[in-house]
């Protein structure tokens, strides 16, 4: 029982960091940008704390003057102080913008427009489901689900049939909210097949947390032969109307239907 708990609060544990909704494990060209960015932005903040409390460290410990006198209350400021503040100055001025350029060109690189997209989908937020309609001729909807070929850039179309609402896939790209009135564009991309799950990252009412989406990455030619078959014709239901589809209590009411029909 022990080992179960611990198990289970190891995987816990991970699972922060891992499976099928984190920006630490990307899947995506764009959301690799970000967690790259995540680990430069931690790793110079990391190291900027460290030294400061070097500092403050050695300033709380140093000891004290050994005559043992006051503080004057306006000492000369000495020639080191001064090197130590300009040398503070500059190294701040010069760490700040470098994680600016980078956090520009992080920008650029998760919301810059590319080459034209392989599918374009509109998702449309709803209190509390998201409406999900792939465009074109033979154009159909889902909902609270996405499918999407590997390898390939996906754009997804966003607005809302209400209030604001936020899209996000945080294994696969960046975040991105839907306003009313608005029509906001985001690229997705998954680099292999699976499912990465998302959700609404704007507060939008009472069953807000339980707004979720998921992203299924299939490959090419699955994807292909899926969007066929969502896009091919309803059959006629004529046929279903003398069987009873609840008489049988198998899981799934078609396998239900074709016992029937032997
Ligand atoms: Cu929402």
């Amino acid at each position: 029982m022990a080992s179960l708990t611990a198990a289970a609060g190891g995987s816990a544990l991970a699972s922060g960091c891992t499976g099928v909704q984190s920006a630490l494990n990307p899947h995506g060209e764009r959301a690799d940008a970000l967690a790259v960015l995540f680990w430069i932005f931690t790793a110079v903040l990391g190291l900027v704390w460290l030294v400061t409390m070097a500092g403050l460290f050695f300033a709380l410990t140093r000891r004290r003057d050994s005559r043992g006198e006051p503080a004057q209350a306006h000492p000369a400021v000495k020639r080191p102080v001064r090197i130590a503040f300009a040398a503070m100055l500059t190294s701040t001025v010069i760490i700040l913008s470098g994680l600016a350029v980078l956090s520009f060109d992080g920008q650029r690189a998760v919301f810059g427009d590319g080459a034209g997209a392989a599918v374009t989908i509109s998702v449309i937020g709803h209190q509390w489901w998201w409406q999900v309609r792939y465009e074109g001729n033979n154009g159909f909807e889902t909902a609270n689900e996405i499918r999407i070929p590997v390898g390939s850039a996906v754009d997804i179309k966003l607005t809302t049939g209400d209030v604001i609402h936020s899209f996000w896939i945080p294994s696969l790209a960046g975040k991105l909210d839907l306003i009313p009135g608005k029509s906001n564009e985001l690229r997705i991309q998954a680099d292999k097949p699976g499912v990465y799950r998302g959700q609404c990252a704007e507060f939008c009412g009472q069953q807000h947390a339980h707004m979720a989406i998921f992203v299924v990455a299939l490959e090419p030619s699955e994807f292909e032969r899926w969007r066929a078959k969502q896009a091919a014709p309803a059959r006629s239901m004529a046929h279903l109307a003398k069987q009873s589809v609840f008489a049988s209590a198998a899981s799934s009411p078609f396998a239900a239907l074709s016992e029937h029909s032997q």
